[in-house]
């Protein structure tokens, strides 16, 4: 018996190693490898307390809260444009300076959308069809050529996704960007449990690991050497964000400079919900300190709960874009720091496993726990926190549903809208619905304009101005 099936003989997993023996040499070893990386002691923690304990329950969660304070936008009630300015001005120097980094999360499984593959491989622009990541790549191409620093892009995968991630920006030269400017590094796993705390068993010689949650990404971050290589190239400000938004503004200047203005450690940007049950966390406000409380957890009657002005009272909604200190990754990543630590968060699933017989079963009812971290649970340890303020239609339109709500169609509309916002802005004529979608399908290229005013400037170069027809791409 090795030492690892002996410390799982004796924290009660020892049936892990049930079929051991009849496994091959390298199943063996690929078993020992997965065994070996499984912290018993922190699951058997967390099964006592999310598992076996009934939970806090929303209500508790309630108390005290109150909604967090944020940073309108200058056109908003009491914005302030001269401090927009201001940080916009701060924010292109440091991108100047090569300060800043862009860092994707894509390491989840996707399953609401129902796409086979990679998500970020998944094609969303409304006439090429454009994947997530080739518009993230061209945005981020687009602002190392305005700001004339190349800027380094790391992108979190998983077990689940790492090798196709990798395959599919190489086979696609990165889209324009410098192969050693793109990182990739694949996020830790936790093992699913049944009710009774096991480990479930993927198969004879597999346990049914999966992803540890975006909150993973902070100690994947530090694992995977992705801190120190930032350290060493002189980048102190990461600019996160998901994989499944391609209205995001991935290097937002104004968003760098407040968070640099404000030495903060943790900065957000929020929208106001749209209406409440939209599904966003929301920024919130504890004893002083600043948090998210997931949509799942915000008692019914607070998301319903309404303003003097007949607003929603908590309506600050994250979308979980954010920008991150380098050290703080890295005080919160190590781990060295025992009183910042992200906290895991129970999902009950359906995951396929074998029995003690060794045949599959299939579920239709959740019978497993896994645990997740969330990023924004960093949001307590950080200092001089920054909310700011943001146009939804200028940075949020995901892509989580194949139809309806978030949707690949509800996306590429909010695409068409934004150019046909920057076309008018150009003094175009375009004709648009009264929510400004025009009848046509037509695409803008990050490189072409990333912002109306540099969509002005390219568009009052152009020899030949094309007229803005079905099927029109601007490149
Ligand atoms: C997330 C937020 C929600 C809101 C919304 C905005 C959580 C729990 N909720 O909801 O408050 O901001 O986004 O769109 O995050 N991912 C990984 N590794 C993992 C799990 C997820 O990289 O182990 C990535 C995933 O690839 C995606 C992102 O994290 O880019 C969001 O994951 P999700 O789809 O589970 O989050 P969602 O839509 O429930």
């Amino acid at each position: 018996m090795t030492a690892t099936q002996k410390h799982f003989e004796d924290n009660g997993q020892g049936h892990v190693f049930t079929f051991f023996d009849e496994l091959s040499d390298t199943e063996k070893e690929t078993l020992l490898q997965q065994a070996s990386e499984i912290d018993l002691n922190e699951l058997k923690g967390l099964v006592e307390t999310l598992v076996n304990e009934p939970g806090e329950g929303n209500e508790s969660i309630a108390d005290a809260l109150e909604p967090a304070a944020f940073t309108p936008l200058p056109e908003s009630e009491g914005g302030n444009p001269s401090l927009w300015i201001e940080a916009r001005d701060k924010g292109e120097a440091a991108l100047r300076a090569g300060r800043v980094a862009a860092f994707t999360v894509a390491g989840g499984q996707g399953t609401r959308l129902g796409y086979d593959g990679p998500k970020g491989t998944f094609g969303v622009t409304p006439v090429l069809k454009k994947s997530l990541f080739q518009v993230f790549a061209e945005k981020i191409l687009a602002s190392s050529q305005i700001f004339g620093r190349p800027v380094p892009w790391f992108i979190l995968t998983s077990i689940i996704n790492h090798e196709e991630t990798v395959a599919f920006l190489k086979e696609n030269e990165y889209f324009g960007l410098h192969e050693e400017k793109v990182h990739f590094f694949s996020q830790g796993l936790m093992p699913a449990v049944d009710s009774g705390g096991k480990i479930l068993m993927a198969d004879k010689g597999q346990i049914a690991l999966s992803p540890d949650g975006h909150g993973g990404a902070l100690r994947a971050l530090v694992r995977s050497g992705a801190v120190r290589q930032m350290e060493a190239d002189g980048i102190d400000t990461i600019s996160y964000f998901q994989v499944d938004n391609p209205l995001v503004r991935c290097l937002d200047p104004a968003f760098i400079g407040f968070h640099l203005m404000n030495e903060s450690e943790l900065s957000s940007k929020m929208v106001p919900k749209a209406y409440a049950e939209e599904k966003v966390g929301v920024f919130c406000e504890k004893e002083g300190t600043s948090l998210v409380v997931e949509y799942s957890d915000l008692p019914d009657r607070l998301a319903q709960e309404k303003d003097e002005n007949g607003a929603l009272r908590f309506r600050a909604g994250s979308i979980a874009i954010h920008i991150f200190d380098r050290n703080f990754v890295n005080r919160l990543g190590s781990g060295d720091d025992e009183s910042a630590k992200l906290p895991f968060h129970l999902a009950h699933k359906k995951v396929p496993f074998i029995d003690s017989s060794g045949a599959l079963t299939e579920p239709t009812e959740p019978n497993a726990y896994k645990f997740e971290m969330f990023v924004f649970d960093a949001l307590p340890f950080a200092k001089n926190p920054v909310i700011i303020e943001t146009n939804r239609e200028d940075d949020f339109s995901p892509v989580k549903n194949a139809t309806g709500i978030d949707s690949a169609q509800t996306s590429a509309e909010d695409q068409l809208r934004q150019f046909c916002r920057w076309a008018k802005a150009a003094g175009i004529e375009v004709a648009t619905d009264e929510t400004g979608l025009p009848s046509f399908s037509f695409e803008v290229s990050p490189l072409f304009g990333d912002t109306p005013g540099r969509f002005t400037q390219s568009w009052n170069a152009l020899e030949h101005k094309p007229e803005l027809t079905e099927g029109l791409v601007l490149v």
